[in-house]
């Protein structure tokens, strides 16, 4: 017990060194002038929508490089008032390239990853290629923000569930130890890309018709239904993505042996995701206790009414930075448990938001 305790202790102090000689060492920052940034993925939803974090948030660059397969290629996008073209991504795209945000997939990551660490180019990754190779820090700036410090070239984001969770996780934390955590999403069709959604409206447009058609996109129909998360059945029975959950949440916390379990559902939503979780106290918290620390946590807003039956809704949070909480209420079932429920666009804050709030942190010595 006592060697487990100190072995803890050892390992966190030198986590704690690492951390503070990588922040001395600058060449974990992005250079201090314009940027010339790329975008891997830039038709996708995500893509699209981290261009337009870029220009809103004002990201110093000096040249947008954006990039996609053959399919996108060509295909105009207006930034900055100016009018850019998609290119097709080879072997020439990343030349000079400060810093490159990918959300094309784990495949695509890994394909041009030599290429891109040849140019020294920072990668902030969308896909799950690198989210649990411990060489690579996972990132929701909220949380854990000096893990970006000890990057080596690669910086993953998070999957959307976990972003959102892990913002109302971590500050939660800090009034009580957590002993488990009982989630189950809600996850809109966005999650599954921009043909997803496409594919819900028409779906939904042919049933009112009386006439449905199968989907092509998603495994089933989504209109007027709703199914289990769509990713990959694992051994254990639990999808993909429920897995992602357990163990993202698990690294940004730091926290190995954090007892999580997670059903992931899919349903006729176009965007932003909701969440219903339980979680489970080394002693009771009081609901407003929790409530006071979430409202004062960056990243959430409140949203609690129990006399208009008014909580969070994905209409509420759509293309906003913030997630919504709500109905923070002790379980019945156990005194020492919060069930509560959360929004959060996913598409935004859930990946494009947080990729460029990483990214801000790399440009800190542009603001000394
Ligand atoms: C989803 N995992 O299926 C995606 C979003 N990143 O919703």
């Amino acid at each position: 017990m006592k060697v487990i305790f100190f072995d803890k202790v050892k390992k966190h102090i030198f986590n704690k060194f690492h951390t503070f000689l990588t922040i001395l060492n600058k060449s974990s920052l992005l250079p201090k002038r314009s940027l010339r940034v790329a975008v891997l993925g830039s038709s996708g939803a995500v893509g699209s929508e981290l261009i337009k974090i870029l220009e809103e948030r004002n990201f110093p660059i000096s040249e947008l490089i954006l990039l996609s397969s053959s399919r996108s290629a060509g295909k105009k996008i207006i930034w900055n008032h100016k009018e850019y073209s998609i290119k097709e991504v080879n072997e020439k795209s990343f030349e000079n390239v400060d810093l490159v945000f990918a959300s094309a997939g784990g495949s695509i990551s890994k394909k041009w990853l030599s290429t891109i660490q040849d140019q020294n180019s920072i990668l902030i990754d969308n896909s799950s290629a690198f989210r649990l190779d411990e060489n690579v820090p996972l990132v929701v700036p909220e949380v854990n923000p000096n893990a970006v410090f000890t990057h080596n070239g690669i910086i993953s984001n998070p999957n959307c569930t976990t972003i959102l969770l892990s913002l109302v996780l971590a500050p939660l934390s800090s009034i009580a130890q957590i002993k488990r955590i009982i989630v189950s999403t809600y996850q809109s069709a966005s999650g599954a890309g921009q043909l997803a959604m496409e594919e819900l409206k028409l779906l939904t447009s042919q049933s009112l018709q009386g006439n449905p058609q199968k989907p092509k996109i998603l495994p089933y129909s989504l209109a007027f239904n709703l199914f289990l998360h769509n990713s990959p059945m694992q051994l254990n029975n639990y999808c993909e993505e429920e897995m992602k959950m357990i163990n993202e949440t698990r690294k940004i916390l730091n926290n190995p042996s954090l007892k999580l379990t997670a059903t992931c559902v899919r349903v006729p939503i176009l965007r932003s995701h909701s969440e219903s979780v339980n979680i489970e106290f080394s002693k009771a918290i009081k609901p407003h206790e929790a409530i006071l620390k979430l409202k004062e946590s960056q990243g959430i807003d409140i949203i609690e009414d129990y006399q208009a039956n008014r909580f969070p809704m994905p209409e509420d949070v759509k293309e906003k930075d913030n997630i919504a909480v709500g109905r923070v209420r002790t379980d019945l079932s156990n005194p020492n448990a919060l069930e509560l429920w959360l929004c959060g666009d996913q598409i935004r804050k859930g990946a494009a938001l947080n990729a460029v709030q990483i990214a801000e942190i790399l440009l800190q010595n542009h603001h000394e």
